[in-house]
Parts: C-alpha cells; sequence; structure tokens
C-alpha cells in the first residue's frame, strides 16, 4: 500500500533519568534488555518534532534545531522509518523536523526524548493511531531509554523477553512529587565511548555482568518499594547505589573505561559532604561526566547555591517530574 500523506504531525516528548539504569542488551535488534529499569521524567528537558511523509522527497530529510543531519545521525533515523513504514504500509519518505529544548548545556541525554518524539510523531503522520504501550514498544526500536519518556513522572521499563513485551509502564502514585532534580553540568572531556557502544562491552567483557542481571531485579523491587512508602531516604540511596552499580561495570570491562572526570569525583563527594552535614541529597550518573543531583524540594535552595559557587550559576538546571509525550 502506497499512502499519500501531506499531514503534518507535532509530537513533543521529556527526557528521563534512570534511577535504575538500563545497560545492556539480551537482544540488539530489538533493544530487548537483560534487566528492567526505573526513570523519572523531567518537566525542563523536551524534544519537539514534527513529521511528514511527503511524495515529492526522494529521500528522509532530518534537520535538528534547523540543521540537515547526515551520517549517522542520518542513518538511525532512517532506519527507525523503516520500521514505522514497515508497520504501517506507507512507502513514502518523511520530512522529519526535530527541535531540542534543553537549557544550556545540561548535559541530559536527548536520545529518550528524541525518540520517543520522533515515534509518536512518524507513527501518526504515516497515519497509525497507536496506544501508549504501542508507542512505547516502537520508541523503544529508536533507543532503549526512549520507551520510558512516552509516560510521565515514575516510570518502569518491564524488560519482558521479546517485541511484544518490553516496554514502559508508568507508576502511578502520588508518593515522592516533591523530588527534584539539580543537573550539573561538569567540565567535559570527550566521551570515551558511546552508552551503546559501552554497555555492550560491559555484556561481553565485565566478569560481573552476571552479578548486575541479579542485582537490578532486587534494586527495582527495593525502590518500588520505596516509592510506594513514600520514602525518600531509601529512595535516594537505593538510586546512588544503582548508579555506582553500573560503573562498575564500565571499570571492570575489558578494555575498562570510565565516564567521570574529576569534576564529577568532586560533586560526588560534595554530594555526600552535604548528605552528612543534614542536607540530604543523592547523586546518579548516566553515560557521561554530568551529575544529577536526587533531593527535595525544601533543598534545592542550599544544593543550587553550593554547587553554583563550585561549577558556576549557569551549571546548574533544576527539574522537576515532567509530562508524558503529547501531540500539538
Ligand atoms: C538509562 N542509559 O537507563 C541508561 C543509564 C545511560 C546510562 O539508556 O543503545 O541511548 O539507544 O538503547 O538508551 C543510554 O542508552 O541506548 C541509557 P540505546 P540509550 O537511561
Amino acid at each position: 500500500m502506497t499512502t499519500s500523506s501531506d499531514k503534518i504531525v507535532t509530537a513533543i516528548a521529556h527526557t528521563n533519568i534512570a534511577l535504575i539504569k538500563y545497560w545492556g542488551k539480551r537482544n540488539a535488534e530489538f533493544i530487548i534488555p537483560y534487566t528492567g529499569s526505573l526513570s523519572l521524567t523531567l518537566d525542563q528537558f523536551y524534544t519537539q518534532t514534527s513529521v511528514q511523509f511527503d511524495a515529492s522527497l526522494d529521500q528522509d530529510s532530518v534537520s535538528i534545531d534547523d540543521q540537515l543531519i547526515d551520517g549517522n545521525g542520518w542513518q538511525r533515523v532512517h532506519n527507525f522509518l523503516n520500521i514505522v513504514r514497515q508497520q504501517s504500509g506507507i512507502t513514502l519518505n518523511a520530512q522529519v523536523k526535530s527541535e531540542n529544548h534543553v537549557p544550556t548545556a545540561a548535559g541530559l541525554a536527548s536520545s529518550a526524548s528524541a525518540f520517543a518524539a520522533l515515534a509518536a510523531a512518524a507513527s501518526r503522520a504515516a497515519g497509525m493511531d497507536l496506544d501508549l504501550q504501542a508507542l512505547s514498544r516502537l520508541a523503544r526500536r529508536g533507543s532503549g531509554s526512549a520507551c520510558r519518556s512516552i509516560f510521565g513522572g515514575f516510570v518502569e521499563w518491564q524488560r519482558g523477553t521479546n517485541d511484544a513485551d518490553s516496554y514502559a509502564v508508568p507508576i502511578e502514585t502520588p508518593n515522592l512529587n516533591d523530588i527534584r532534580i539539580v543537573a550539573l553540568t561538569v567540565e567535559k572531556h570527550h566521551k570515551p565511548i558511546s552508552s551503546r557502544q559501552g554497555m555492550a562491552l560491559s555484556v561481553t567483557t565485565s566478569p560481573y555482568y552476571p552479578t548486575w542481571v541479579k542485582v537490578v531485579e532486587s534494586d527495582l523491587q527495593s525502590i518500588k518499594s520505596a516509592i510506594n512508602a513514600d520514602d525518600f531516604t531509601r529512595f535516594g540511596t537505593i538510586s546512588e547505589l544503582n548508579a555506582m552499580r553500573m560503573h562498575a561495570l564500565t571499570l571492570s570491562a575489558n578494555p575498562d573505561f570510565l565516564y567521570f572526570t574529576g569534576d564529577t569525583l568532586e560533586a560526588m563527594n560534595e554530594v555526600k559532604r552535604l548528605r552528612h552535614s543534614g542536607i540530604e541529597c543523592y547523586y546518579t550518573i548516566d553515560a557521561g561526566p554530568n551529575v544529577k543531583v536526587i533531593c527535595q524540594k525544601q533543598n534545592v535552595a542550599a544544593i543550587t547555591d553550593t554547587f553554583s559557587k563550585m561549577f558556576g550559576p549557569e551549571k546548574v538546571t533544576v527539574a522537576q517530574p515532567g509530562p508524558g509525550v503529547k501531540y500539538l
């Protein structure tokens, strides 16, 4: 079926920060993870993407922040659009225009919000009307963490075992809603290795990988019970532990690699110092040097003040729980 479509569909998706990390694929083609993960969608950072399938295009056209892209970035979007074409039956090429709204170098990954917004916009532009579970499954094909950005607030990616049963679900809860994430952008060196390559290296070479798979199961249960009990202390403690357990998989890979820089370590130490002085906060770190401080609303001022002095106020961004994907 060759559907003609001149419909422009625009979707917005927010990025998310994982508290229990996704680190390793059981199936790379379908992006089926070895473990579940749990995240918080953030209000401050989002991607807005418009898609139009258009008979006059002789190939997919992709722009990000008004810059046409080619090479690997284009290929990744093109591959994703091929999945949408396969599922919908549309055979036309697409015009994709994407804008990232991330406060100056907040250092949050954009692939989660990017592929969540692209999945929503492209599927509808291709004539599909997917429910949120199907959208989450589709977004997962672009980037694993994107399946969580379909939903707002706390979200669990249930690992499943195949394309049909690996998707995210929202954790509907009135608890821990005074949670805040203070994002610290620290000095960047060249990223040693992409998260996609890094997780693959950890799976195949870290002797601790089988232990990680076991430990994530119990970390997930613990964090869900902490959310359920509205227990911020347990929530923060498990988040920090799980982040460090993930980074132990980079240190123990062969060859080893490390996402931390000197500033990362300084920020981590400062979080601990603040905590010991009675300002309760914890850290989490993804596949890069930036540190996200997990805290509650009442401590935001003290924490931003401390880190603004340390790194400069422009490096400190405060986020709170954000919404799921929506159409304009
Ligand atoms: C996460 N990260 O759970 C983990 C924690 C980074 C550290 O998901 O290969 O860009 O596209 O599925 O989603 C980053 O990896 O990887 C990531 P792909 P993705 O948020």
